[in-house]
């Protein structure tokens, strides 16, 4: 077979393990695998380089709007480009629907600007705000029909949160129809209570926002949503982990058989909440919930590890440091209206392959299983992932030597400024393939995509196999003749 190119030389590396191969690839796929591969149209050399699956970042916001109403910076031209700078060739950013909005028409506004800009492929999950008898019963197995297989829901803000009968109810349709419903668990009471009382005594900067986000608003939401999705015996995903106690309570539940996943990202394993603690400076680290202390990053860690936490995403929410985000009332403003998160797209692989695969902490193929293959099959996308024939090729190739300082200025994002400033890491995506185009080469072409706007194509996801139940349903309910099989 005359393959179009041939990856060379290199050590691949897949989340079961690690191997000498070259890697063919015919059109847009891999198809072969093995030693000596005959020559191609196109060869990479790839010696001394690690040849690995493009990242999967399975969770980040692009072009969305907040809660608050503030757009976010980047929108799906920048994000993917900073995403494949960083050794990221997919994503699954959200469709948000706000109370009033209609889903359908939710979903037609993001697929039309998606497709005109982004430059690699993508997936879509659902936030849902407002699951009113509509939304339960026609708009969200629609969703699902065109392969957005996944749901965010809220237990926290004012305008996004649900409460419990209302995630029941959300549980319910997505163990009917085949969704995974992801969850963003924090208390709202706890939260909402002391920031009132924090901007009633005039404690209103960044820091007063780690302080309001308790390690025991997480712990309480976590165990709360887990006991909600145990009635209904539907799996869920807890985003964005930050605390001992949240790693503990999915750990447990697990040991249990209850199937909840749970994801961590760069600022819980990377910064604290000292990093807040700078001024007005602190809100360009501020998210939510807020970066902890070294013990919490080592619970974050430990759950990587073991498999408490599946996922290991960016949380990617870029908003400037300028009245457009973080400072809608300039130095007026309060840490109650500043736009919440961090951008991390392009540095979610570089961070944990540096701090995490270089010091030891972490095996190659668990850095690959964390950033791309552990997505891939929690969201049905069996294309992506993974490095064997069959699969998309989407590959990125890197130099486990090289040693960049980061600095705003090396990003390709919108935000105009990194947490993660000065650090120096070291191993970088040098060479960025996806879909079997070459969309990077930062050897011929420092700082260079070719990639033309709108390449990314939708991926419709899969039903996967986190999406079935955990066959266990809980004895009283089980008795209850009139949900038979519907459970
Ligand atoms: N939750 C997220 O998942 N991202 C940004 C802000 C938030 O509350
Ligand atoms: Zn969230
Ligand atoms: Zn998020």
């Amino acid at each position: 077979m005359q393959l179009d190119c041939v990856i060379r030389g290199g050590t691949v590396v897949n989340a079961d393990g690690v191997s000498s191969a070259d890697v063919g690839i015919v059109g847009e796929k891999i198809v072969a695998l093995g030693s000596a591969l005959p020559a191609a149209r196109r060869e990479i050399d790839a010696r001394g380089r690690l040849v690995m699956p493009g990242g999967v970042d399975s969770h980040c916001h692009i072009e969305q709007v907040s809660s608050f109403g503030i757009m976010c910076a980047d929108d799906f031209h920048s994000a993917t480009v900073s995403a494949a700078f960083g050794g990221t060739t997919t994503v699954i950013p959200f469709c948000a629907q706000h109370r009033g909005d209609r889903i359908p028409e939710v979903l037609a506004d993001y697929h039309r600007r998606a497709a005109e800009k982004a430059v690699i492929d993508y997936g879509f999950h659902l936030i849902v705000a407002n699951p009113d008898g509509d939304t339960l019963a026609r708009d969200l197995p629609e969703a699902i029909e065109t392969g957005i297989r996944s749901f965010k829901i809220f237990m926290t803000y004012d305008r996004m949160r649900l409460h419990d009968e209302q995630i029941l109810d959300v549980l319910m349709t997505a163990r009917s129809h085949g969704a995974l419903v992801m969850v963003h668990a924090e208390n709202h009471g706890i939260i909402s209570w002391l920031a009132g009382r924090m901007v009633g005594q005039g404690r209103v900067a960044p820091r007063y926002h780690a302080i309001c986000h308790t390690r025991s608003s997480e712990a309480e939401a976590i165990n709360r949503v887990i006991a909600l999705a145990e009635v209904v015996d539907t799996p869920i995903l807890i985003v964005h982990v930050s605390t001992i106690e949240g790693v503990a309570a999915i750990r447990e539940a697990q040991a249990r058989g209850v199937k909840v996943y749970g994801e961590t990202c760069p600022q819980y394993l990377f910064l604290t909440a000292r990093d807040i603690d700078r001024g007005l400076e602190g809100a360009m680290f501020c998210c939510s919930p807020p970066p902890r202390d070294e013990a919490a990053q080592e619970a974050c860690w430990q759950g990587l590890k073991d498999g408490a936490l599946a996922v290991y995403s960016s949380d990617h929410a870029p908003y400037r440091y300028d009245a457009s985000g973080k400072l809608p009332k300039g130095e007026k403003t309060t840490f109650k209206e500043m736009a919440n998160g961090v951008p991390g797209l392009e540095l979610r692989l570089p961070l944990l392959f540096s701090q995490g695969v270089g010091s030891g902490r972490i095996s190659l193929p668990e850095f690959v299983n964390l950033t791309a293959t552990r997505h891939a099959e929690i969201y049905g996308l069996s294309a992506k992932g993974r490095i064997a024939p069959g699969c998309d090729a989407d590959i990125a190739i890197w130099d486990p030597t090289r040693r960049v300082k980061i600095d705003a200025a090396l990003l390709h994002d919108n935000t105009g400024y990194t947490p993660y400033a000065g650090r120096e890491l070291t191993g970088w995506p040098v060479v960025v393939l996806a879909r079997g185009e070459q969309l990077i080469d930062q050897d011929a072409a420092p700082g260079v995509i070719r990639a033309e706007r709108g390449r990314g194509r939708f991926l419709a996801r899969e039903r996967s196999d986190a999406l079935r139940p955990a066959g266990q349903v809980i004895p009283e309910v089980a008795q209850l003749s009139q949900w038979g099989d519907s459970l």
